[in-house]
């Protein structure tokens, strides 16, 4: 069965592909399909957004559809970046702009103040237009300064619960045990799993 990753970003294809790797799912790319409109991101919320991912690629494709909407929300800013992560300092800045951002507005800010999650939300829609979501979330504080040149976003700046080092200085292998993303994609694997064990019985899944 063919499963399509609704995202454009090439770091999140690089983390669900391994992930997914071994399930049975034939991952189809999003620039494999002809006709994939770029999406607004301008929902309240990471479910909106992903769904929104979801919905218009599945739409186009007419494939088991898999998108997600993720992000950092740092207590000491409210919240913030959330769902604006990527857009965070702007348009079109790069990953380093946006970590230079973030560590500016948190300069006088003490260590046990500066909490912070990533979180992710996937949502799959299958051919006949069902929908489920889950949700990860992978807990940490923002450092002092940027280390590590693993991963991306603000993976330099990000110190996982129970680590000393940042995402970007622990590399993938912790990464991918315990970030938001591993943790929403368990999930879907775990739902995906269901889907093709059902699949005998139910010749309407394709
Ligand atoms: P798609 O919408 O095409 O999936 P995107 O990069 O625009 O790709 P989002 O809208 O979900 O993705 O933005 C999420 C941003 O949050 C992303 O660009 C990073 O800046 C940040 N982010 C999300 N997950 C991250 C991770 O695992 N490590 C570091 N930064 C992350």
């Amino acid at each position: 069965m063919k499963l399509l990753l609704a995202t454009r970003n090439r770091n999140k294809v690089i983390e669900m592909q391994q992930a997914l790797e071994g399930t049975g799912w034939q991952v189809v790319m999003l620039s494999d399909v002809k006709g994939a409109p770029e999406v607004k991101e301008d929902g309240a919320t990471f479910e909106e957004n992903a769904l929104k991912k979801a919905r218009s690629a599945a739409q186009v494709s007419g494939l088991w559809t898999l998108a997600e909407d993720s992000g950092l929300e740092i207590d000491a800013l409210g919240g913030e970046p959330g769902v604006r992560s990527a857009r965070y300092a702007g348009e079109g800045v790069t990953d380093g702009e946006r970590i230079r951002k973030v560590l500016g507005q948190l300069v006088s800010v003490r260590d046990e103040q500066r909490t912070a999650r990533f979180r992710c939300v996937m949502c799959v829609i299958d051919p006949a237009g069902g929908e489920r979501c889950f949700e990860g979330r992978c807990e940490g504080r923002i450092a002092h300064n940027a280390g590590g040149s693993s991963g991306f976003g603000y993976d330099p700046v990000f110190i996982p619960e129970g680590h000393e080092k940042t995402f970007a200085e622990l590399g993938f292998a912790v990464k991918g045990k315990i970030s938001h993303r591993a943790r929403a994609l368990q999930q879907v694997i775990d739902y995906l799993g269901k889907v093709q064990g059902l699949r005998p019985a139910d010749p309407g899944i394709t």
